[in-house]
């Protein structure tokens, strides 16, 4: 028997695919992530199964689910997943790349602009009240035109980044593992050292996966380099920064602002020191969120799963 878990709501077409292939079991709800207990059980009998980032999937799932034969993530990044126990037992591992590259890249720059533009102050500003007279600085932001860009990581959402950014007038500076003489003729953009980029730069973007490599790779050492001036933005993940030095820089006016669609903890706890600063905005990691690509994203999911109980081959497989 074929049983497949679904840890969220998804729309009942993608449910009928599923049902050609086997049981199907659908938490009920679109907010919430199924608890962790009722996944472990769930999985017991499960063949293949459909999550999102917030599963984490480690020893205890491998061991609570001996028939799984795929576990389809729908997100580009992987991190959740421990990789190595994934080829231990034998379950093969499925994202959703390309299909949501294009709308991250939209927001990265969405988020950069708002930050530049400082157009949720201006919003809140409106709605406050407080607009009562004009002055020739109020709410004055930052160019993107004429500006430099950093980027780091230099991977399809850091292209697409780049390429978005050819009809602004920038420098493009990039920071990659390895050099990309391809994108650099077809992007016009320059590899430098991570030092470089962050000296250099006017607009720091983060698109990097969170690897240990990348773990912490904006910590106080990094910020203390960048201008005072500069904007971070964050679309990568939420442990590539030390939130605790991006705080201290920002109120200390050792970088200029900040834009993060991605936290070390998500949801982030109301306490968190970065939501009182001005300066810095936070969205809830909807990178991806169109309702296009979402669609996409999850279809992407059925297919990895069809192809892997099918044909014993995924779509696309992450390899470790
Ligand atoms: C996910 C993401 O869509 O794809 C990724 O890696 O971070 C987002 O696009 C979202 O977190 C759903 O899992």
């Amino acid at each position: 028997m074929t049983k497949i878990v679904v840890s969220r709501q998804i729309p009942k077409d993608y449910i009928r695919q599923l049902e050609q292939l086997g049981e199907v079991v659908m938490w009920e709800e679109s907010y919430e992530p199924m608890p962790r207990k009722h996944f472990l059980q769930e999985l017991k009998e499960a063949t293949a199964c459909f999550i999102t980032l917030s599963e984490r999937i480690d020893q205890e799932v491998f061991e609570a689910a001996p028939h799984l034969q795929v576990i389809a993530n729908m997100a580009v990044g992987y991190d959740n997943i421990d990789l190595d126990l994934a080829r231990q037992y034998g379950v093969t591992i499925t994202n959703t790349p390309d299909v949501l590259t294009e709308t991250t890249a939209e927001l990265g720059l969405t988020l950069l602009l708002t930050v530049a533009r400082r157009v949720v102050e201006a919003e809140r500003y409106v709605q406050n009240g407080e607009w009562q007279s004009w002055g020739p600085y109020l709410l004055a932001g930052k160019d993107l035109h004429g500006s430099t860009v950093g980027i780091f990581g230099m991977g399809a959402i850091g292209k697409a980044f780049a390429r978005r950014l050819q009809g602004f007038n920038t420098t493009v500076l990039y920071h990659n593992r390895s050099r990309h003489d391809e994108a650099e003729a077809e992007l016009n953009e320059q590899y430098v050292d991570f030092d470089t980029l962050l000296t250099e730069s006017d607009f720091v973007v983060c698109t990097a996966p969170l690897t240990d490599a990348t773990r912490d790779q904006f910590d106080a050492t990094a910020f203390s380099k960048m201008k005072n001036e500069a904007v971070f933005i964050n679309i990568g993940r939420g442990a590539i920064v030390d939130e605790d030095a991006l705080v201290k820089a920002l109120k200390d006016g050792e970088i200029g602002g900040c834009g993060l669609d991605v936290l070390r903890q998500e949801p982030i706890d109301m306490n968190h020191p970065i939501l009182e600063l001005p300066q810095a905005v936070v969205l809830p990691h909807i990178g991806s969120a169109s309702e296009q690509t979402r669609n996409d994203m999850i279809q992407l999911c059925v297919d990895n799963i069809r192809g892997v109980l099918n044909e014993g081959q995924a779509v696309t497989e992450v390899k470790a």
